[in-house]
């Protein structure tokens, strides 16, 4: 069982696809353990993107992610990082393929609707930053034995 870290950044509050996302990962079979609306600090979203400091597009990727609320959800399930990772598309809006979230609502690279973690160790990792221990409720679904 594996948890990842999914955030809906603030062109999908904005143009309005939070229920649209959130219903793809819950029909998947995932269980949300974690759900939250944030408005990013410049400290948050430096920390969420460590890793992209110094690259040409990092100081617009910190706008972007601070412009407007967040939607954070954490998503529990069998191979969850990778399940996400392939709900969401490629980087790329144009690139990613239909049927994905990118692929079926972002043209842009860096306005691309979600962010989703990369790895478990990177899950853990975000789910700290965004999330404390007592917001995350984790249950046993009632369809447990169909999803898998
Ligand atoms: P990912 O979100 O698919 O994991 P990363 O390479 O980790 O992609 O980049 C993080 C975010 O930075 C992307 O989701 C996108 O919003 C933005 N980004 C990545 N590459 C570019 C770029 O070349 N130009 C503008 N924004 C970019
Ligand atoms: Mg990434």
């Amino acid at each position: 069982m594996q948890r990842t870290l999914i955030l809906l950044k603030p062109d999908a509050v904005q143009r309005r696809l939070v229920g649209d996302i959130i219903g793809r990962f819950e029909r998947k079979g995932l269980r949300l353990v974690g759900l939250k609306l944030v408005a990013a600090t410049r400290e948050l979203a430096e920390k969420h993107y460590a890793v992209h400091k110094g690259k040409p597009f990092y100081e617009s990727l910190l706008s972007f992610l601070t412009s407007g609320p967040t939607v954070a959800l954490v998503w529990e399930g069998r191979e969850a990082v990778t399940v996400g990772r392939n709900l969401m598309g490629v980087t790329d809006g144009a690139k990613a393929p239909p049927g994905t979230v990118r692929g079926d609502y972002a043209l842009s690279v860096q306005n691309n609707l979600v962010h989703g973690s990369d790895s478990a160790e990177n899950a853990a990792i975000e789910i700290a930053l965004w999330f404390k221990t007592e917001e995350l409720v984790s249950f046993t679904a009632t369809d447990a034995n169909w999803i898998g």
